[in-house]
């Protein structure tokens, strides 16, 4: 689809994980990440490890005129640890800026990338209305599954599966693109979570243990011809 892949530093300020994203000081939205703070001060605001990968496409926008297509995985760290939480886990974002960008290709790209993640080409999709600071209007996207089976594709209920919403345009302000002239849409998603899900894996602490058993039987190997939706392998 053109996009380029965009890296940025696990140690951000407080403006680029919280602020350009329209999540003001003492907003209670920042309760919702469970940040660890760190000690060394950006002027005397504190310093974050980030709580997602938007800081990224903040950084984007900064270094680079529009148009812009870039995806972003990378490590992300909240203070949350259980079965299905850990305080350092991935997301892969994504971020598109062009003059006419509309719903219609946010929909479009995620409906796509989702059928072809799962290798399901006519995998069930719906979009959600939802709230995020950052994105407005914003939807949350479920694709269908057999709660009972945990059959992907089939079954009547619905898997809340990545977040997403045209961005907001006082972010886009924030990161010095002029909104009047510029939009575009946004995404994100759990990197362990989507792997989880499409392979059926039950609990998320073995991704970090490093155990060759586990990683020979879900991993991919470096001799494995590539594909479009499993990378390496898979
Ligand atoms: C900029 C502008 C908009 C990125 C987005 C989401 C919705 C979202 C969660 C999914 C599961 C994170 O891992 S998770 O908990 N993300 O729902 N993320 S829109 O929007 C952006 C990002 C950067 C400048």
């Amino acid at each position: 689809m053109g996009f380029g892949v965009a890296e940025g530093p696990d140690i951000e300020s407080d403006w680029h994980n919280f602020s350009a994203l329209n999540i003001p000081s003492h907003h209670p939205a920042r309760d919702d990440h469970d940040t660890f703070y760190l000690p060394a001060t950006d002027g005397g605001r504190p310093r974050v490890l980030r709580t997602h990968t938007s800081p990224v496409q903040v950084r984007t926008m900064l270094d680079q005129p529009p148009p812009i297509r870039v995806i972003v995985p990378g490590r992300t760290f909240r203070a949350d640890h259980d079965a299905t939480h850990s305080p350092m886990f991935h997301q892969c974002e994504g971020l598109v800026i062009d003059r006419d960008i509309t719903l219609g290709h946010l929909k479009g790209c995620l409906i796509d990338f989702l059928r072809a993640f799962f290798g399901i080409a006519t995998l069930p999709v719906r979009f959600r209305a939802s709230y995020f600071p950052f994105t407005e209007p914003s939807m949350e996207v479920d694709i269908a599954w057999n709660r009972r089976t945990g059959e992907i594709g089939a079954g009547s209920d619905w898997l809340e599966i990545l977040g997403s919403g045209m961005v907001h345009p006082k972010v886009l302000a924030n990161c010095g693109i002029d909104p009047r002239e510029w939009q575009g849409f946004a995404f994100g998603m759990g990197i362990e979570r989507i792997t989880m899900l499409k392979h059926g894996i039950p609990d998320l602490r073995p991704f970090y243990e490093s155990d060759l058993r586990w990683l020979r039987h879900y991993g991919s190997s470096p001799f494995a011809p590539a594909s479009l939706h499993e990378g390496m392998g898979g």
